[in-house]
């Protein structure tokens, strides 16, 4: 049996936030389809969640749903938050600005389809800032050109969050390489390196020849690709 049962689509987007982690730490999981719970049953969980993803721990037999809130359940089992007490308050606000970034990125989880010039206008500027300020928060910490992480000396879950969400961008977007490398050089290189390490290196070949370059599907990300393009 294995220890977690992790339900998301056939897609990186929010789901490898939770898989890579998983993978680092050589949990033992297994991935399920989002549609076994989702729109059907998730009213019925004990702790009911909007949308995938879900977590089931079933050793602690309790579901969580919201990513950051999976993130942060998994990084206190395993000891994947920074040693003090503030610096695991900042892991937190890290997450958040991630799923904040995947929110806006995708215009309200698709609410709205990209236009040619709102997407100019948020490559330009809002989503710079984004870049810049993960690419801050590192060089207040350790984090240089080729070695180091976000938080401090060690990889922390802050670390697995911010490779998931832009080590993911630019494999599905590669035009988007270049903006990160301008805005973000010292975090473009830290996702190559998490991205690098055995456990993570493994799934993400399998998962990258399976779903090829795939991000969050539907409408929207055919209109990120359009805009994009
Ligand atoms: N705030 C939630 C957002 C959950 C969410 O919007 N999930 C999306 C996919 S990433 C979804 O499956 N939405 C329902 C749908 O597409 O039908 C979280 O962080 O987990």
């Amino acid at each position: 049996m294995p220890d977690y049962e992790l339900f998301y689509w056939d897609l990186p987007f929010r789901g490898n936030f939770i898989q890579l982690f998983l993978e680092e730490v050589r949990a033992h999981y297994q991935k399920l389809d989002a549609s076994e719970l989702y729109p059907d049953r998730n009213l019925n969980l004990h702790y009911p969640g909007m949308a995938p993803p879900y977590l089931y721990d079933r050793r602690a037999q309790v579901w969580f749903a919201q990513m950051p809130a999976i993130l942060m359940h998994l990084a206190k089992a395993y000891e994947y938050l920074p040693d003090a007490p503030e610096q695991q308050t900042l892991a937190l606000k890290v997450i958040l600005d991630c799923d904040d970034v995947l929110m806006e990125i995708t215009n309200h989880n698709g609410m709205m389809m990209w236009d040619q010039e709102s997407w100019n206008d948020f490559r330009a500027h809002r989503l710079a800032n984004w870049m810049t300020l993960f690419e801050r928060t590192g060089q207040s910490h350790s984090l240089k050109t080729d070695a180091g992480y976000l938080l401090g000396p060690r990889l922390t879950v802050a670390d697995i969050a911010t490779v998931a969400l832009f080590g993911t961008l630019v494999h599905s977007f590669p035009e988007l390489a270049k903006d990160l490398e301008h805005n973000a050089p010292r975090v473009a290189n830290l996702c190559q390196r998490v991205e690098g390490r055995p456990a993570i290196a493994a799934f993400l070949d399998d998962q990258r020849r399976e779903l090829g370059n795939g991000y969050c599907g539907g409408q929207i990300e055919q209109s990120l690709r359009d805009v994009i393009g």
